[in-house]
């Protein structure tokens, strides 16, 4: 059986059309200055340097015409998806929903809320706006995946210990088989970048498998 090479064991590849590529909240937001990363105190020039890899997992599964999900996490415009909790949070100078250098901060339709130009939509592919940090939270993420006949995901995407691991973790509760490419994510942390990828892996694979772009590449290909 076709398989990845991986941490811990090699990840059993399925059937053609059942495995998805999910990009998460590759958006301005998290990877430019002015953004509601940046209002967070965080040094966001460090994400970018993984979106090389997702392009070209990105261009794998649109030439084998397999499923790509994007994520963007951004409120109404109203706020009323926001909830208090999370917009009083910390004490940020900019907080959700304020007007900031790239439009009001992680709100639905704002320059910074768009998916970096390297990693833009076709017409035809699907990306879920998100409130939360997981992704399957308030969202359709779930019923899309379920009409597909998709079993198996490969996780991309920022922050590595925030939105991806959040996700990979709902994902892992509804019985998808999860990958979390290690050189397609990245954390504002470099540390807990490393401790999420070891968590995810240990025990067996609690929540899934690791593997390198490369890996990945070379597993779809056998
Ligand atoms: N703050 C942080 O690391 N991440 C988020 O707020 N959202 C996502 O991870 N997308």
């Amino acid at each position: 059986m076709p398989a990845i090479t991986a941490q811990p064991y090699p990840y059993a590849l399925p059937a053609a059309g059942k495995l998805a590529l999910v990009i998460i909240d590759m958006q301005r937001d998290f990877l430019e200055p002015g953004g509601f990363g940046e209002a967070l105190g965080n040094d966001v020039s460090q994400l970018r340097a993984i979106t090389p890899n997702i392009q070209t997992l990105q261009q794998t599964f649109r030439d084998r015409g397999w499923l790509i999900i994007q994520t963007v996490e951004g409120h109404q415009a109203d706020l009323s998806d926001c909830p208090p909790a999370k917009r009083d949070r910390g004490q940020a100078a900019l907080k959700i929903g304020d007007p900031g250098p790239m439009g009001r901060i992680l709100v639905l339709g704002e320059p910074g809320n768009a998916i970096i130009p390297e990693l833009a939509l076709k017409a035809d592919e699907i990306v879920i706006e998100k409130p939360g940090k997981g992704a399957f939270y308030a969202t359709p993420l779930q019923a899309i995946l379920q009409h597909r006949s998709i079993t198996h995901l490969l996780f991309t995407g920022v922050t590595t210990e925030v939105c991806v691991q959040s996700t990979m973790r709902e994902a892992n509760d509804r019985g998808y088989e999860c990958l979390l490419v290690e050189d397609g994510t990245a954390s504002y942390f470099p540390e807990f970048k490393q401790a999420t990828l070891a968590m995810m892996r240990a025990q067996g694979g609690i929540f899934g498998w690791t593997a390198t772009t490369a890996q990945v590449l070379a597993g779809l290909s056998a």
